[in-house]
């Protein structure tokens, strides 16, 4: 199976000598923002995960090969093709390999090359929840599933809220997947730092949330964790104003019809629109700062 996968020369080298390395989705590039913003933001993701001392290893489904660790023509690629290219999620992964297609991977797809390469932390922007409306649409993210299977850390900026965040925390809850705030006891919302839920428990360092990590998975309690990581203070975006957007852009979205695996980048879309392109901006600057913690995650989770 595993000659599947194509690590790449530099993340087996920071794998075999136990230094940190951080996992990259790759569904952000293609659908999550557009062209040439998501290159720019795919590349410095990388940088800074390089300056705070660990490895990068971007994933995506490449001419039918598990690529870990990506190529700057390779982001490049991804980056122009956008749409174009398939988002792979988990039930997506056997049909582009065995029909040698390109993929971008999502949370959970990430997560799964991630665990099979051996790499436990992993960073991103938001995760997939359980949507708005799911208990007619029955729209949940298959993220909330690997987060329940598949052990890996995913750092975010919380739940975004175009998702139904009680409901989502009780999908976790259910599950058994921690959830951590990160100096901070109040859930962020993506593009906020408050959302009015807590997270699950409250961890002041990358040494202490590596610490949870390595004791989660060496009393082989299976399963991801949700670390979650509030937007810079001065990144923000306006609370009551983000409400109505999104309240907007569910509505769009419901009028189309839009649905299944096209709801997510569409909502991401609108939101951008309507907020004449500010959501883009704190988007870029909570993955930018969610690398940086999960770089400093990773370094500690190596040493503890
Ligand atoms: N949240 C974002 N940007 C994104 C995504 C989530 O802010 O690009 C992507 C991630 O790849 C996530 C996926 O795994 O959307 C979830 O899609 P769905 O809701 O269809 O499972
Ligand atoms: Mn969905």
């Amino acid at each position: 199976m595993n000659s599947l996968i194509d690590i790449h020369p530099e993340v087996q080298k920071a794998i075999d000598q136990k230094q940190g390395v951080v996992a990259l989705e790759s569904t952000i590039i293609s659908h999550g923002m557009p062209y040439p913003q998501n290159r720019d933001t795919a590349l410095h993701v990388e940088q800074i995960v390089r300056d705070e001392g660990a490895t990068p290893a971007t994933i995506a489904i490449i001419q039918g090969r598990f690529k870990v660790g990506l190529r700057a023509e390779e982001i490049e690629y991804l980056s122009q093709q956008g749409r174009q290219i398939a988002k792979a999620s988990r039930r997506d992964i056997p049909y582009l390999i065995s029909q040698q297609k390109d993929g971008a991977t999502t949370v959970a797809s990430t997560m799964i090359a991630a665990a099979m390469a051996g790499i436990r932390v992993f960073a991103t922007g938001g995760i997939g929840g359980v949507h708005r409306g799911a208990s007619s649409s029955f729209d949940i993210s298959a993220d909330l599933q690997e987060l329940a299977n598949t052990d890996v850390a995913v750092v975010c900026a919380g739940i975004k809220a175009i998702l139904d965040l009680p409901l989502t925390l009780e999908y976790l809850e259910t599950f058994g997947v921690p959830l951590i705030g990160y100096q901070t006891m109040e859930l962020p919302a993506f593009y906020t730092r408050k959302s009015g839920h807590a997270v699950d428990y409250q961890l002041d360092s990358p040494k202490e949330i590596a610490h949870f990590l390595k004791t989660k998975w060496t009393m082989n309690l299976k399963g991801g964790v949700v670390v979650a990581n509030p937007v810079p203070a001065d990144k923000q975006l306006d609370y009551d104003w983000m409400m109505h957007v999104i309240a907007q852009a569910i509505e769009i979205g419901e009028q189309k019809g839009i649905k299944g695996k096209e709801s997510t980048p569409f909502l991401l879309g609108k939101v951008k629109e309507l907020t004449k392109g500010q959501s883009l901006d704190s988007n870029i600057e909570l993955v930018y700062n969610n690398a940086k913690l999960a770089a400093q995650i990773a370094r500690h989770y190596q040493i503890v």
